[in-house]
């Protein structure tokens, strides 16, 4: 499947139709969760990849095999990606899905749910230069303008995946109607990567000895993350990712492109 140039309405948002189909988009918004399953949910560019990684590395208490021989979409499959059913069919337990779909999509598929879901969210500001890096990088996003101009259609929600703003809003407020919700940030991540390794395995309910955590923390690091192909996708082939333009691991930074974008610097 291709289909760089198409996009997708679904939900008042648009989708790149490089991966979501209507089909695929409904399958999400249908999805039947088992309570078993952890989901992961982020706004574009918040710290899924690093999540993902984390989550991998506790099921398997720090046994980096999964994580460096299966890439992160067939073990931890986004939901509303065409790919994601013919993924669970392997039957791999317990599931590890992602999402970066609002939680009014998803708000009836988690109904009554006991599924695990974890939140990340991330600095708007990185969120905004990490996403202007990546539209360039990737040949399914519209190519944006300068980067003024991206930084007012992201302010007002007119980007491919909708509001920052709402995306936060709607996860936020979902923990009145969610059982098992657990939030992080990206700079929490930063941080305190072992204290976060720490917090995530309590609540997955897979606490880990000492050596499990070292472990974990060491495949979770972004120099090894940036080197390991089955997360910094380098697998993807250049005519949908340009490879000679950017990395997708980039800097990894809390803050740190925001001052080389000056109108980024703004009070939010
Ligand atoms: S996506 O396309 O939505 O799945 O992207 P996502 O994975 O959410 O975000 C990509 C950004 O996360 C950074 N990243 C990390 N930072 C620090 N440590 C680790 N281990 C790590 N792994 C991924 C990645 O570099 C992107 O941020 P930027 O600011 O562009 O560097």
């Amino acid at each position: 499947m291709s289909r760089l140039d198409v996009t997708e309405t679904f939900h008042g948002l648009t989708w790149p139709g490089h991966l979501h189909t209507q089909d695929s988009l409904n399958y999400a918004t249908n999805f039947k969760f088992k309570d078993s399953d952890t989901l992961i949910v982020t706004y574009p560019k918040s710290g899924t990849t690093w999540i993902q990684e984390v989550v991998t590395l506790i099921y398997n208490r720090g046994d980096p095999t999964v994580s460096q021989t299966v890439p992160n979409w067939a073990r931890a499959p986004w939901l509303e990606q065409y790919y994601c059913p013919e993924v669970l069919s392997s039957g791999r337990e317990p599931r590890i899905l992602t999402t970066h779909m609002p939680y009014s999509a998803l708000a009836q598929a988690l109904e009554g749910s006991k599924a695990k879901v974890i939140y990340v969210g991330r600095n708007p500001r990185d969120v905004a230069v990490s996403s202007y890096h990546f539209c360039h990088f990737a040949n399914f996003m519209p190519t944006p303008g300068s980067f003024q101009e991206y930084l007012n259609d992201f302010l007002q929600g007119k980007v491919h995946f909708g509001s920052w703003f709402d995306h936060v809003k709607g996860w936020t407020d979902a923990k009145e109607d969610i059982k098992n919700l657990f939030f992080i940030t990206y700079e929490e991540m930063k941080e305190d990567l072992q204290g976060t390794i720490k917090r995530v395995s309590t609540f997955l309910q897979c606490p880990l000895v000492e050596e499990e955590i070292t472990r974990t923390e060491e495949q979770c690091s972004f120099s090894k993350m940036k080197n390991n192909p089955m997360v910094n996708y380098t697998l993807v082939p250049v005519e949908i990712l340009n490879h000679s333009s950017g990395k997708f691991m980039r800097k990894g930074e809390t803050c740190g492109d925001r001052l080389n974008h000056r109108y980024l610097n703004v009070k939010l």
